[in-house]
């Protein structure tokens, strides 16, 4: 009668074993950005700039659809910001989507908030970035949304594949400059460079980083 009753127990735990794993589709990935004030020089002046873990642009999240991603945000900054995951259409998710004082309170400095990000039908290269007044000119990253396990991109697998993310870099403090415009009434300035993965490129001094983009076209 014992064991009768243990092995309905064992087969009942065995069957919620494999409901679970067959449950899962996808994978959970998870990342840690810490929001830090670091020093960058561009335009051959130094500033300290909000970043993501430090660097400039920020870090890449790599997922397959289906995947799901849980992202733990430490704001060790000066103030109040969100992070928005563009492009991701977070289905039955928006608490996690990102526009500050929208869905979410700002995530106060020296607090942390993690984000549940879901990936449903997205497939290809989208952009993060913070969502809270200029913080976003600094404050940015890609998300890599690989196919599915056992399926392709639907063209011909490349021959080789590089990230670019495209920026803006101001002289000052980015948040001063909307705060000025806002209390004159007038335009914000205009950037003062564009970038390429957050560099000027060769046509500002004191840049670092050149890129030369060329298309070619594949001979048979
Ligand atoms: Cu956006």
């Amino acid at each position: 009668m014992e064991f009768k009753k243990m092995s309905w127990v064992l087969a009942f735990v065995g069957f919620m074993f494999l409901g679970g794993i067959c449950k899962a589709n996808g994978h959970t990935h998870y990342y840690d950005f810490v929001l830090t004030e670091s020093n960058f020089t561009r335009l051959c002046e130094t500033k300290s700039i909000l970043t993501v873990n430090g660097t400039l642009p920020g870090p890449t999240i790599t997922v397959r659809k289906g995947d799901t991603a849980y992202v733990n945000v430490h704001n060790q900054g000066s103030y109040g910001l969100t992070l928005h995951w563009h492009g991701v259409k977070q289905p039955r998710n928006p608490w996690y989507d990102g526009p500050e004082n929208v869905t979410q309170c700002p995530i106060q400095a020296g607090s942390n908030f993690t984000y549940w990000i879901i990936f449903s039908t997205e497939e290809g290269t989208l952009w993060l970035h913070a969502h809270s007044d200029w913080t976003r000119a600094t404050v940015y990253g890609t998300i890599v949304i690989l196919p599915a396990l056992n399926t392709t991109y639907p063209f011909t697998t490349p021959d080789a594949e590089e990230t670019m993310v495209l920026g803006s870099w101001y002289k000052g403090d980015v948040n001063e400059i909307i705060e000025n415009a806002l209390a004159t009434g007038g335009d914000p300035k205009v950037s003062d460079a564009f970038t390429i993965n957050g560099e000027p490129g060769d046509l500002f001094k004191c840049s670092s980083g050149n890129y030369l983009i060329s298309l070619l076209q594949k001979t048979k």
